[in-house]
C-alpha cells in the first residue's frame, strides 16, 4: 500500500533513493500520479516550509528537501504529462525576476504541457524585459508568472506595466500564482486570472482559449 506519511518523511529528511522507492512503488500499485504529487510530494513541502519558518531548517536543509522532492516529480512527469492531445495553445512562462523558487513553476510547465499547451519556460530569476520579449517573438495566447516571496511578486506588476509599454499588453493573457499571490493581488494589479494551483492553471488556461 502506498505510504503517503513514509513518502512525506523522506522528502522532508531529503532522502532522495527513498523518495524514488515509495513513489515508484506507489505507481506500480497503480496510484494516480496527480495522487502521489498531492498527498506526498506537495505536503512535504509545506512542512519544510514550517521549518524553516520557525527555525528547525535552515537553506541546506530546504535545498536538501528540493532535490528529493524534484526526484519524486521525474518519476511522475511522464504521467502528469501524459494526457497529451493536439496542441492548445501557447504559454509564456517563468519566475519572476529576484525569486529562484522554480518547482512549483515546473509543475505549473508540465501539467500545462500534459493539456496539450506548448510551453516556452524562461526559467527563474526572469526580468519584466525577457517577458516582453518573449511576447514579441513567441506570440504565446498566455504569459503566467509565478511568484514565491512576497519581495518578488511585486515583479509581476512591473512585468504587466511593461507589457503596457511596449504595445503588447491586449495581445496575451496575463495569469499569476505562487503561494503569496491571491485574487485580489491578480485584480490590483490587472492580470487577467489567479490560479492557486498547477491543475487551476490549465483548466483557467483552456476556458480563455479563443476557440
Ligand atoms: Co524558499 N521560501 N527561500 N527556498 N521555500 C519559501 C517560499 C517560504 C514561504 C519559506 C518560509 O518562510 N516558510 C519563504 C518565503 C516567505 C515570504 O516571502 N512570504 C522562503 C524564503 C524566505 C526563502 C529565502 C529568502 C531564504 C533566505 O535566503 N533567507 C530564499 C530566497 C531565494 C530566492 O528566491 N531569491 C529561499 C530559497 C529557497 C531554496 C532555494 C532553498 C528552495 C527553492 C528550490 C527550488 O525551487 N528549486 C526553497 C524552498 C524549497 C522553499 C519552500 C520550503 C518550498 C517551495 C516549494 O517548492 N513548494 C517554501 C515554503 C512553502 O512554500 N511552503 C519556501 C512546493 C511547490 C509545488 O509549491 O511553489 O507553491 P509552490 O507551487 C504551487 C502553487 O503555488 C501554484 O502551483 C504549484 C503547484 O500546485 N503555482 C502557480 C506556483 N506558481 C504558479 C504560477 C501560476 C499558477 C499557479 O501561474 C498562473
Amino acid at each position: 500500500m502506498a505510504d503517503y506519511e513514509a513518502l512525506k518523511q523522506a522528502v522532508i529528511s531529503g532522502k532522495v533513493a527513498q523518495v524514488k522507492e515509495i513513489t515508484q512503488q506507489a505507481l506500480s500499485e497503480g496510484r494516480n500520479p496527480q495522487e502521489v504529487l498531492d498527498q506526498g510530494l506537495i505536503p512535504a513541502m509545506d512542512i519544510v516550509g514550517q521549518k524553516f519558518s520557525c527555525h528547525e531548517f535552515y537553506i541546506p536543509e530546504m535545498l536538501i528537501a528540493a532535490r528529493a522532492m524534484q526526484a519524486g516529480i521525474a518519476l511522475l512527469k511522464p504521467g502528469l504529462a501524459a494526457q497529451g492531445g493536439k496542441p492548445r495553445g501557447k504559454v509564456v512562462i517563468g519566475t519572476v525576476k529576484g525569486d529562484l523558487h522554480d518547482i512549483g513553476k515546473n509543475l505549473v510547465a508540465l501539467m500545462l504541457q500534459g493539456g496539450g499547451f506548448e510551453v516556452m519556460d524562461l526559467g527563474a530569476d526572469v526580468k519584466p524585459e525577457r517577458f516582453v520579449d518573449a511576447v514579441k517573438s513567441g506570440q504565446p495566447h498566455f504569459v503566467m508568472m509565478s511568484a514565491l516571496l512576497t519581495t518578488t511578486m511585486l515583479s509581476m506588476k512591473e512585468t504587466i506595466e511593461q507589457l503596457k509599454a511596449a504595445g503588447i499588453r491586449n495581445q496575451v493573457k496575463v495569469a499569476v500564482g505562487g503561494a503569496p499571490v491571491t485574487q485580489r493581488f491578480c485584480d490590483e494589479i490587472g492580470a487577467d486570472f489567479y490560479a492557486s494551483n498547477a491543475t487551476g492553471a490549465v483548466t483557467k488556461a483552456k476556458e480563455l482559449l479563443p476557440v
